[in-house]
């Protein structure tokens, strides 16, 4: 009896293992130390490649912010999958988590580029099931009229053909995603520190705008003067545009809104004396900024870079270490042009910058990304309308979501 007990009991435990053998192991994430041995493709979250994944993916020359904090995206469970996994087809019904960010006043500015540019491009993905290849021309015609620029096209339309050709790319919201995260990835120039609002750890910080004429430095001045004041920052303007009266006369109106000094020298001065006197005289009584103003006249004959190069050279004597900050101002309505005059000042002077002004009058936004991407330039500052308060401090994932973002995502993080 006892001998018949035992046997039922070994026959019932037997039974018991050979269950739990014959079970597939449940699937597990992989450890940190696990992950580094997967494949980078496994490591990749499917639907929004995070800007780190998509940058390991890509070895570009585009320098990566230094301390660049992972994004949501990064830091959810990767969807890790073993490579022999079939070709993830993402669901359309997943929406994309990505934290509320309050953009309105931003998509509004973008408001002409959102119904433009954007809306072109949604136009061709939006209702399509399957993603065909051949809407990857489409779009290049889209983004070529846009002024993303030719390089910038071919490189983010070639990324997102790799993806379609791997079934990375299921259907349109794969493929919105995934153009998102190729726009903050080119955005996304510049050592950290770089980005952002004009640095003011020197005291005096000298900032030197060039551009040609008629780009709004002189306005961008004005508005950003005003934004140093509201931090209760002190003020100091140079006139250095000593070609026309007129340009010193709008300074001087900015100066008197804002409360700020305006050092001008006599018409025809020399910029780089009128320079060197301001940047000595902001030392002199400790202002926290000095924004030097500078001509943009014949920005195509060399004496315009030459002069350039020479002021920023005097503001350097008259303090070591300074100008702080050289930006460049482009007018984003000149398309085209905008990178020819960038390419240009770029070559002639260091600069730590740029400021992106009129997005508020332009359908074809895509010039930022052209750009970013063309000089490896941060954009520092959007202007989206003439008045102080429509200067923005660039953030790409703000850009992005305001320029992107679907307008029922919008309302519901409203
Ligand atoms: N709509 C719009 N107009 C702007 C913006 N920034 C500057 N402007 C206008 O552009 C024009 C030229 O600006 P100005 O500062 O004189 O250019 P500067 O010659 O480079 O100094 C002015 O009428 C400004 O009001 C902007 O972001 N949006
Ligand atoms: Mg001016």
């Amino acid at each position: 009896m006892t001998l018949v007990i035992i046997l039922i009991v070994v026959a019932v435990i037997a039974a018991g293992a050979y269950f739990a053998l014959a079970r597939k192991p449940p699937e597990r994430l992989p450890t940190a130390p696990e992950r580094k041995e997967l494949p980078e493709r496994a490591e990749k979250p499917a639907a929004a490649p995070s800007k780190r994944a998509e940058a390991e993916r890509v070895p570009s020359a585009r320098p990566k912010p230094v301390e660049e904090a992972p994004t949501p995206e990064a830091e959810a469970a990767p969807t890790a999958k073993p490579p022999s996994a079939a070709p993830a087809a993402i669901p359309s019904a997943a929406p994309p988590s990505r934290p509320k960010r309050d953009v309105t006043a931003l998509r509004k500015g973008l408001a002409a580029s959102r119904g433009g540019f954007i809306a072109k491009l949604r136009a061709l993905v939006t209702g399509k099931k399957e993603i065909d290849p051949a809407i990857l021309e489409q779009m290049e015609e889209v983004m070529l009229s846009s002024d993303v620029g030719v390089q910038t096209t071919h490189a983010i339309l070639g990324r997102l053909k790799e993806r379609l050709e791997k079934h990375e790319l299921g259907d349109e919201n794969a493929v919105w995603e995934a153009l998102r995260a190729e726009a903050i990835d080119i955005l996304s120039v510049g050592e950290s520190g770089a980005v952002g609002a004009v640095r003011t750890t020197s005291k005096p910080s000298i900032v030197l705008m060039v551009g040609v004429n008629g780009v709004g430095k002189t306005t961008t001045i004005g508005k950003l003067a005003t934004r140093a004041r509201e931090s209760n920052k002190t003020v100091m303007l140079a006139a250095g545009d000593t070609f026309r009266a007129a340009a010193v006369q709008q300074l001087e109106v900015w100066g008197k809104r804002v409360g700020a000094d305006v050092v001008k020298g006599n018409p025809n001065a020399d910029p780089g004396a009128v320079a060197f006197e301001a940047t000595t005289k902001a030392k002199e009584a400790g202002v926290d900024l000095l924004f030097v103003d500078t001509a943009g006249r014949l920005h195509t004959k060399t004496p315009l870079m030459d002069e350039i190069k020479k002021v920023k050279k005097t503001i350097g004597k008259a303090l070591e270490g300074a100008p702080h900050e050289t930006l460049l101002v482009l007018d984003a309505t000149t398309g085209q042009n905008a990178l020819t005059q960038a390419a240009q000042f770029k070559e002639a002077v260091d600069l730590t910058g740029i400021i992106l002004t009129k997005l508020d009058g332009t359908a074809k936004g895509g010039i930022v990304l052209g750009v970013c991407d063309s000089l490896k330039l941060p954009v520092r500052y959007i202007g989206l309308g003439e008045r102080a308060e429509d200067l923005r401090v660039f953030e790409p994932e703000d850009f992005v979501e305001a320029l992107f973002g679907r307008e029922e995502e919008a309302v519901a993080a409203e």
